[in-house]
């Protein structure tokens, strides 16, 4: 599949409606998110996901609820799309008890065993062992679901993707391996690290089936992960898709990304999936521009009533600093 490939499959009207709603509702958290930086109310690291929503809206119409997933730190619209709810993840990079964890993870570590999140990880690299290790549970107790591990094309590098891609074959465990390619590591771009760009590659070293997927559309991801996701259901064990995609911010809030140029930018905000998705709902006849605005002013308060549920929370005590830390053994998940 090339990047630029076009989807063959045509999605109803709820379906496109599913994704705008998602990639708007995640668009606007993130705006939020920076803007509420800026006043100080959030500190510590804060790196967004614009740009990337058509990835997580993609993913999540073609995967199932009780599939796991494991992501890295970039992850609020990850998270979001699981049914994360807005005012928990605003919540959480308050530092707020009320947070998806207790305002002790903030914004690298959101979670929910329940919606079978298994999390931000700050450890470049290091959630592709634990996807794996998911994974394995799942073919151990003999269900049907698949563990979705997500990583940036940085971490792509590090070495226990090769360990996890070598045992997750030799197992035929059921993971999706997916690579958010966004062009940068930090400030480096793919072309710096690597002497091949093409990381999907990777997994043709270990035979396992790699293609490159266009991440600016929901439309493609769907399609791909849904071939993915059939094959490893199937039995027949690992898949990996390498989604380009796009960051329009800095790595952080803290980069002010001068290693790239504004026309680069541009380029990729011409393919802008809100927009373009937007575009879509009104050509097809699937919404007017009275729905296109009501769905904005119900995203727009929800978003309102997650900074106000934030701010009206408490901090945790200080006696909670050593509980939630370990998992306990009758902890849901292990039983
Ligand atoms: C093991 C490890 N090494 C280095 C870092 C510092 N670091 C944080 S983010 C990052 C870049 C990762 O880039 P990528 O995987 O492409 O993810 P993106 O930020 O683009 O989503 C690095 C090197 C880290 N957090 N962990
Ligand atoms: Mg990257």
């Amino acid at each position: 599949m090339s990047q630029t490939a076009k989807s063959k499959t045509s999605f109803d009207k709820q379906t496109y409606l599913d994704w705008y709603e998602l990639m708007l509702r995640i668009r606007r958290f993130e705006e939020r998110a920076l803007s509420m930086y800026g006043q100080q109310k959030i500190r510590g690291f804060l790196h967004l996901y614009i740009g990337q929503e058509a990835v997580t809206a993609g993913m999540e119409s073609a995967i199932r609820r009780e599939d796991a997933i494991v992501t890295a730190y970039r992850q609020h619209g990850t998270a979001i799309g699981r049914g994360l709810t807005t005012k928990e993840c605003m919540a959480e990079l308050f530092g707020k008890e009320t947070g998806a964890v207790k305002g002790k993870g903030g914004s690298m570590h959101f979670f929910s065993a329940e919606k079978r999140y298994f999390g931000g990880n700050g450890i470049v690299g290091a959630q592709i062992p634990i996807g794996t290790g998911i994974a394995f549970a799942e073919k151990y107790r003999k269900t049907d679901n698949l563990c979705v591990t997500m990583f940036g094309d940085g971490a792509a590098r590090q070495g226990a993707l090769h360990e996890s891609f070598n045992m997750a074959m030799n197992w035929q465990i059921p993971v999706l391996y997916i690579c958010e390619n966004n062009g940068y590591a930090m400030g480096t771009s793919v072309g710096r690290t690597s002497f091949s760009t093409d990381i999907y590659k990777l997994g043709t070293a270990y035979d396992m089936p790699s293609e490159v997927v266009d991440g600016m559309q929901p439309e493609t991801v769907y399609e791909a992960i849904t071939k993915a996701a059939e094959h490893i259901r199937a039995g027949k064990g690992p898949y990996f898709l390498e989604i380009r995609t796009y960051r329009y911010k800095g790595h952080s809030v803290s980069d002010p990304a001068k290693y790239r140029t504004k026309e680069e930018v541009m380029e990729y905000k011409e393919k802008d999936p809100v927009k373009v998705t937007e575009q879509k709902l009104l050509d097809r006849g699937y919404a007017t521009e009275a729905d296109i605005k009501e769905i904005k002013s119900a995203i727009k308060a929800e978003i309102d009533e997650a900074v106000k549920f934030a701010e009206a929370s408490k901090f945790p005590d200080p006696s909670q600093l050593y509980t939630d830390n370990y998992v306990e053994d009758d902890y849901p998940f292990l039983t």
